[in-house]
């Protein structure tokens, strides 16, 4: 398969609009083969020998002239599943296509590990996508920015063309996504080099674009949006898509922002194998449709116009049926995953964020600084070491953009973390973002796909849920679902917990388990300053998307003031600390209750009863052998955790202790947590419903009687 096109400028005769004849002699073969792959995968789901299907039938025209005007491994591609044309045309071949429906190991989008049709290429610079609709917009948004910011920073490695073009594609039924949105709202605000074609079938499964958009017409929706170039066109129409593709690619190339082509296809075969479009869709309908059809009519304008004849491309199709015979039967014999690989490339296979590397010792460091002037302290030291690192967020910058070098006294975050940063790094690599949470991690996800390094903040953890799909389906999922080819390590800064007083229900929310419950994330929560500023410094420097958890409550403690500990301290993920050495209970926690616990430890020693505080640190992976060996001492446990004791953080690790140590347990596993309400308002409300320094006492009472 590959590349044989002929480009136009290059002298050859058009012959129909602006193509040459081997031009539509080549578009006609890649659409064909297009469909011919569509169909044999149809057959072989028939004979079970692929466990899913869906076609890229009636959109050929239009991706593989996307393709055909696009430059692979040197653009960038987040593309959707009914995007079969484009790759071909990018040069992905139909063996690698069938290594994809039959799920094997040598698959370069996914190694077997997702449905065929999500496309991914590292050579091709396509970059793995998902199945969730309308997150590969904001992500393509991200690339862009992240290529113009590598195009002009000074020591970025890396190859990065100054007129590269990101082209995201989607469904019309995807453009309802708020996500969608929020990438258009960035796309057009900063002129980004995104090329954004939906391809309009009419349905989203089997509802009408009519029911989905408002007038049923998308583009007219994005008439009055700045900065935007705008197309409509017959999809099913090479020669015209091939003019608009000329153009805007050649518009985004010289830097005039990013357009928008508004492809009108058609879907002749069912949403998918899981769907039959006759139970929503007349056969009149079906039919008229069918005389669009861009394979068919395609071949009679190049035999109508004298292009081609018959023979010529009865030849091409022979060619094709060979073509796929042979890479079909390659495909179904290739080596298939084993059980075994199954947790291969959750997370970085090169850096690992427990060892010993990142286990360094802290200068002696002058005069205690709080939590929040120790991550101050880390983001200024790891920025000035690494210039791929960039920081955005809801008000993190100092000021806007304009007024960055002003005279005004600079904002840097709601709880000043990032104050400072914006003036002394510059506007590129320190900004605000929109008041968008998926914007926010969606972007910082293309950034780090890109080979940057965003260290971005959520302002509340109660607000991060708009960002939860990006955070579960994309960040924590890159790296496994393309079995390592692609990966997104970045940084996601959250104030998170309780104890405000006044913070009520959407300030004091806690919640770490819906993080940890994510495999391919790292999760870290400190309860001090200097923790905060070495675990700030693993997640920066590993190479694994990190949650980090800055309890809002400690950010100005003094008791959880330290020195500063030198430009290259660093802790360890799955490391805890001892906090306080005893023998009768452990109490295993982390964040606020650290403190708490500390508190009910010092009444108790009066009372003669010694209790041991494991601080975890790191929430995931956690530190099963310290928390193992105290408990083997002690032979009682108490679990206190902010979040709600059902479902909450703490009821893994209690269900692990109970596991794992039965045999050395004295007593049942203690569980010390917060109501399972949301947190009030009032300060008696909020007092009763969040653990406190009695309950922690309390139980520590009742298991020393035990
Ligand atoms: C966030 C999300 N919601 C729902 C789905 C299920 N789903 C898969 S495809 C699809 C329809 C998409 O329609 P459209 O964007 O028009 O693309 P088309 O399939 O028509 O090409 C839906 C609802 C999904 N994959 N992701
Ligand atoms: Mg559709």
């Amino acid at each position: 398969m590959g590349r044989t096109r002929t480009k136009n400028g290059t002298g050859t005769k058009p012959a129909l609009g602006k193509l040459s004849r081997e031009q539509c002699l080549d578009i006609y073969r890649l659409m064909y083969t297009s469909r011919m792959i569509d169909d044999t995968e149809i057959r072989l789901k028939r004979k079970n020998q692929i466990f899913f299907q869906i076609s890229s039938a009636g959109h050929e025209a239009v991706t593989v002239m996307a393709g055909l005007a696009l430059r692979p491994g040197y653009d960038w591609f987040h593309t959707y599943y009914r995007d079969r044309g484009l790759c071909l045309a990018l040069g992905v071949t139909p063996y690698e296509m069938f290594l994809s429906s039959v799920g094997a190991v040598d698959d370069p989008a996914s190694g077997g590990r997702q449905m065929p049709s999500h496309w991914g290429h590292r050579r091709l610079n396509i970059v793995s996508v998902s199945s969730p609709t309308g997150t590969q917009v904001l992500q393509a948004a991200g690339i862009a920015e992240a290529c113009r910011y590598g195009h002009a920073a000074d020591g970025v490695e890396g190859d990065f063309p100054r007129d590269a073009v990101v082209l995201a594609s989607l469904g019309d039924g995807t453009t309802s996504e708020g996500e969608f949105w929020e990438a258009m709202n960035t796309i057009c605000n900063n002129r980004l080099p995104v090329l954004i074609l939906v391809e309009d079938n009419g349905y989203a499964i089997s509802t009408p674009v009519k029911e989905q958009t408002a007038g049923g017409d998308i583009s007219m929706l994005f008439r009055s949006y700045p900065n935007l170039l705008l197309h409509k066109v017959d999809g099913c129409d090479p020669v015209a898509c091939h003019d608009v593709f000329e153009e805007v690619t050649a518009h985004i190339r010289a830097g005039r922002g990013p357009a928008l082509v508004h492809a009108s296809v058609i879907r002749p075969y069912s949403h998918s194998m899981s769907d039959d479009h006759r139970s929503y869709r007349t056969e009149e309908e079906i039919e008229a449709e069918l005389k669009r059809d861009p394979i068919p009519s395609f071949a009679r304008r190049m035999v109508d116009a004298s292009v081609a004849t018959e023979e010529e491309l009865s030849a091409i199709r022979a060619a094709v049926h060979t073509e796929i015979a042979e890479a079909e039967e390659r495909a179904v014999a290739a080596v298939k995953p084993a059980p075994e690989d199954a947790p291969l490339y959750l997370y970085s296979p090169d850096v690992d964020p427990s060892s010993d590397r990142f286990d360094t010792v802290p200068e002696d460091g002058g005069s205690p600084l709080s939590m929040v002037e120790l991550i101050n302290r880390c983001l200024r030291d790891e920025m000035s070491r690494d210039p791929r690192i960039v920081l955005f967020g809801q008000d993190v910058a100092d000021a806007s953009r304009e007024r960055a070098k002003g005279d005004v006294k600079g904002k840097g975050g709601v709880f000043k973390v990032t104050a400072g940063l914006q003036r002394e790094f510059g506007k590129e690599r320190v900004f605000n973002s929109p008041l968008a949470e998926a914007n926010i991690v969606g972007r910082a996800i293309g950034w780090a796909t890109r080979g940057l390094k965003p260290v971005v903040e959520i302002q509340f953890f109660d607000y991060i849920w708009p960002a939860y799909m990006q955070i579960r389906c994309e960040a924590a999922m890159l790296r496994w679902r393309s079995r390592n080819m692609w990966s997104c390590p970045l940084v996601i800064r959250v104030p998170i917990g309780g104890y405000l007083q006044g913070g009520a229900i959407y300030h004091s929310q806690s919640g770490a388990v819906l993080m940890t419950h994510n495999p391919g994330l790292r999760v870290v929560m400190p309860s001090n300053a200097r923790d905060a500023n070495g675990l700030l410094r693993t997640a920066i420097r590993c190479d694994d998307p990190v949650v980090f958890l800055e309890h809002k409550h400690i950010y100005r403690q003094p008791y959880a003031k330290s020195a500063y500990p030198g430009p290259d301290y660093m802790i360890p993920f799955g490391k805890a600390r001892i906090h306080r050495e005893g023998d009768d209970v452990t109490v295993v926690t982390y964040g606020a209750l650290v403190r708490r616990s500390e508190m009910a430890a010092r009444k108790l020693e009066k009372e003669g009863i010694s209790i041991e505080i494991i601080d975890l640190r790191s929430l995931s992976p956690w530190d099963t052998d310290t928390v193992a060996q105290s408990i083997r001492r002690t032979g009682k446990v108490i679990v206190a955790y902010e979040d709600c004791r059902s479902f909450g953080y703490g009821a893994e690790i209690a269900a692990w202790i109970a596991d794992n140590l039965f045999e050395d347990l004295d007593a049942p596993v203690s569980r010390v947590a917060a109501l399972d309400t949301p947190v009030g308002y009032f300060p008696t409300l909020e007092d009763a419903i969040l653990p406190q320094i009695d309950d922690i006492a309390g139980a520590a009472r009742e298991l020393h009687r035990f």
